[in-house]
């Protein structure tokens, strides 16, 4: 079966058997809404709950398998995304509105990550250190946190998921993964390869359905000891209080409104390319997308005049279509927030430069231009994170002045700065206050096998990826022993 073309039944996968929901959804395609990418499954309580016994039960065995076994599984599970990037990075563009190469990149990626963590199942590593008191010795091991709840958005419906699964699987702990329902074919996908690469029956569960129903049950479930999720905000902050009540571990990646600086001294071609790399790819619908642009005095209206030119000229399209350089937006919903962001800014007093026009396609699709508003920092538009293809530049005095708009949010994910002055650059890297920096680089855009995660509003708990992830996947023991 391939994964890309088709029309597919997906189901959820409990306990190591494929079983149809109590009830079924329809996943669209954002490029031709005419298109049915599949009928899933979708669980009530009582479902998703069978699904929580079963990775509970899987626990004992699984913890204690060897670091060789994992590393076999998440190898094997890693080939075979590889082998099969295409098909489902053509599926990820169906159902997201990705484009084609966008798709085959993530899907490429989400391999990657489980090769990766197959080699970190062979370096959990502890220390033994000499204790205070004579003739004892101390150590500390890792061991797995036990059950995870895995609780994933939809625009990056197989990197994301990959840089929670793998992990937790690496280090001995057993999943109940739920998608976001606008992919939930690319988390299906995903489950259908994961099935065949020799985990026991409960180790990895899939279970398609409503965050109020499927995720809260996760959230709340006393057989779940830990939670990994992405998503908005304000599910975020529900999510954290709910799993506080009960001292489940919790790890929370949110929203940004990412700053790319740019200096009177950077190569303006390369600025404007990080612009719009950062803002625009992927529809603007990442979380490390650059969507204020803060620009010193001296380059502001040179800047501006580019990167309108560039923008204008971007191709929006069917996400499949070769040559389209932007995607459709992922839903309706988020279609129409968007515009309620343009008509905002505009009521605020922003000063619209370019875009934002709902566009016809000869396929129906939530199609739209990127847009570009020149702001002011206490717009909302400049404040709140609007996650589609919408910038606003705001104008510094200095580096100074970047500096401190940078800072100037609740977010604190990831900035960007565009300069050719080290000692800016340098400066920069040390005070944003976020979990990453770019130089002379778009803000979207990271590495696997490196942390992950940002600060303030944007994130709480443990970092995600790189050998970092084993701070929330495993939980650490104190041995003494009298020799
Ligand atoms: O997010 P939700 P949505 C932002 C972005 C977007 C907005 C809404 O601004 O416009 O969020 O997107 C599950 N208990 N981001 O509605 O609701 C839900 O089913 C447990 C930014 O998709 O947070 C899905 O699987 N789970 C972000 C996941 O949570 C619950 C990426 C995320 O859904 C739940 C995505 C509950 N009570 C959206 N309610 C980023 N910055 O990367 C929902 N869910």
């Amino acid at each position: 079966m391939k994964f890309g073309e088709v029309q597919q039944s997906a189901r959820h996968y409990i306990n190591g058997r494929w079983e149809t929901g109590t009830t079924t959804g329809i996943s669209t395609n954002p490029s031709d809404t005419r298109e049915v990418v599949s009928e899933y499954a979708r669980a009530d309580r009582n479902q998703t709950e069978l699904a929580i016994r079963a990775a509970s039960e899987a626990l004992p065995h699984w913890s204690h398998s060897t670091p060789q076994r994992r590393a076999d599984v998440l190898d094997q599970i890693g080939s075979e995304i590889l082998a099969r990037k295409d098909e489902l990075g053509m599926l990820l563009a169906r159902e997201e509105g990705k484009t084609l190469p966008e798709g085959v990149g993530e899907a490429a990626r989400a391999g990657q990550i489980f090769k990766f963590f197959a080699g970190e199942a062979l370096r959990v590593q502890g220390e033994t250190m000499a204790s205070v008191r004579p003739g004892i010795q101390v150590d500390v091991t890792r061991e797995p946190v036990g059950v995870v709840g895995i609780i994933a958005p939809w625009n990056f419906p197989l990197a994301i998921p990959a840089w929670k699964i793998a992990p937790a699987l690496a280090y001995g702990n057993t999943v109940v993964f739920k998608p976001a329902e606008l992919v939930a074919t690319c988390g299906w996908a995903l489950a259908e390869i994961i099935s065949r690469c020799g985990l026991p029956a409960g180790v990895f569960n899939l279970v398609m359905g409503s965050g109020r129903e499927v995720g809260q049950t996760l959230v709340d479930h006393p057989l779940v000891h830990a939670l990994s999720f992405t998503g908005s905000v304000a599910t975020g902050e529900r999510i954290l209080q709910s799993a506080a009540a009960r001292r489940a571990k919790v790890q929370l990646e949110m929203g940004g409104k990412n700053p790319l600086v740019v200096l009177a001294d950077a190569d303006l071609d390369r600025a404007v390319d990080c612009a719009v790399q950062g803002s625009y790819f992927s529809t603007g619908q990442r979380c490390t997308a650059s969507s204020r642009l803060i620009v010193e005095a001296p380059v502001h209206d040179a800047f501006v005049a580019r990167l309108r030119h560039r923008i204008a000229a971007l191709k929006v399209g069917h996400a499949l279509e070769q040559g389209i350089e932007m995607g459709p937006v992922v839903d309706q919903g988020q279609l129409e927030l968007n515009q309620s962001y343009l008509e905002i800014g505009r009521n605020e007093g922003a000063e619209h430069v370019w875009g934002g026009e709902l566009l016809e396609r000869p396929t129906p699709g939530h199609y739209m231009n990127p847009a570009l508003f020149l702001a002011r920092p206490e717009h909302r538009i400049a404040r709140e994170e609007i996650f589609g293809p919408v910038a606003c530049v705001l104008q510094a005095d200095d580096f100074d002045h970047a500096l401190a708009l940078a800072n100037d949010t609740p977010f604190g994910l990831c900035a960007g700065i565009c300069t050719s002055s080290l000692k800016h650059a340098m400066h920069f890297k040390r005070n944003a206050e976020v979990g990453m920096t770019m130089v002379n680089l778009p803000t979207a855009g990271v590495d696997f096998h490196v942390p992950f995660g940002g600060r303030k509003g944007s994130s709480y708990g443990p970092r995600e990826q790189g050998r970092y992830a084993a701070e929330f996947y495993t939980t650490v023991k104190t041995g003494y022993v009298l020799a």
